[in-house]
């Protein structure tokens, strides 16, 4: 083993963070452009079911409260560009590689957004979910990609609890009212189950991504922790859990679920999800057509530099 390798070895080992300029195995990096461009992916791709209520958010209230959300949805794809960018990666062939269908996104944003308690839903479960994700791997052992979990958490538990008022809203409203929340927790419960990808024996990159702990947990724990969480929140709403098979554990004191209906998870990944030609469509035509302002800011980038440059000559 080379002296490298073992110094890296060893930083993994006592908890030291990687840092950009410091020697990793190539399929280290690799695996966290693949991970950082795809979480930075499903942030960008995620605004547009939120996105989509914009226009249509029941009060003024509401509507500034989404786009906030949605902004800071668009804020967190810039810290995970920029962390994937720390390790080589080029921002345009990101973009061009999720459009061409080459990089992947979160599965949950290939599913529609129906009504207003969707939004909701989004912003409680969706964002509950990414939370118990990323609470994790703000100790993960790239040191760029932890450090952005820190603040991006912080925003999604507001984000979170945001989301659980505004369906706290709609359960103690109407009976309309209700019947639309609990449409929308049947809608997105199993979605935000698939969030935390395939099952542990089914899960190709885990084992070498928990060896360098670049994840401290394992899909399935994960996904038990978040129905833990979360149970007891669709209960205190009045709602119930789509799930015939849910059941509290006295001896381990989990609860225990039905199966995922995992052929609808692949398809997604596959392309074949209820929106992913529509996501795909819309960010491939802000991508060709913001292309105007990134070579505007290049070619300004640009003077302002030759100008700089001309100051210090002179
Ligand atoms: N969707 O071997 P594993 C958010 C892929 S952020 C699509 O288990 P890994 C905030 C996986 O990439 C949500 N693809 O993979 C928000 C791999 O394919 P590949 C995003 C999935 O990486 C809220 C293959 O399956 N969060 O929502 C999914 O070890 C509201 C085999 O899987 C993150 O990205 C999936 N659900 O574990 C924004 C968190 N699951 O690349 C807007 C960071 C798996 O080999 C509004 N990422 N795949 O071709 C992670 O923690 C991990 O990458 C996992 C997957 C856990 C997602």
């Amino acid at each position: 083993m080379n002296n490298q390798q073992q110094i890296f070895d060893q930083k993994i080992e006592k908890d030291i963070s990687i840092e950009p300029k410091d020697w990793m195995p190539d399929a280290y990096r690799k695996t966290l452009i693949r991970q950082i461009g795809q979480h930075a992916h499903s942030e960008v791709v995620g605004m547009l079911p939120e996105g989509n209520w914009i226009t249509r958010a029941p009060t003024l209230k509401r509507k500034a409260v989404l786009m906030a959300k949605v902004q800071d949805e668009a804020g967190h794809a810039l810290y995970l560009y920029s962390a994937a960018e720390t390790l080589g990666a080029d921002r345009d062939d990101m973009m061009d590689k999720l459009i061409a269908g080459r990089m992947k996104y979160s599965s949950i944003f290939n599913y529609p957004t129906l009504s207003w308690a969707d939004v909701a839903a989004i912003g409680w479960l969706v964002d509950g979910a990414a939370i118990v994700n990323q609470v994790a791997l703000c100790r993960t052992s790239y040191g760029p990609y932890a450090r952005a979990m820190v603040r991006v958490c912080k925003e999604e538990s507001f984000h979170q609890r945001q989301g659980f008022e505004a369906m706290m809203q709609l359960a103690n409203g109407t009976p309309e009212q209700k019947q639309l929340a609990q449409d929308a927790v049947n809608r997105f419960w199993w979605p935000a189950l698939m969030m935390f990808g395939p099952s542990d024996d089914n899960s190709p990159n885990s084992a070498q991504s928990m060896q360098w702990k670049v994840k401290l947990f394992s899909n399935d724990d994960l996904r038990q922790k978040f129905v833990d969480n979360t149970v007891s929140q669709v209960l205190q709403l009045g709602l119930t859990v789509p799930d015939p098979d849910l059941k509290f554990n006295e001896d381990t004191g989990h609860y225990q679920f039905g199966e995922i209906n995992w052929d609808e998870f692949f398809a997604i990944l596959a392309g074949k999800g209820p929106c992913n030609h529509e996501r795909i469509e819309a960010r491939r035509k802000a991508w060709e057509g913001g292309k105007w302002v990134r070579d505007s800011a290049a070619v300004y980038a640009q003077k302002q530099q030759q100008q700089s440059q001309a100051q210090k000559v002179a």
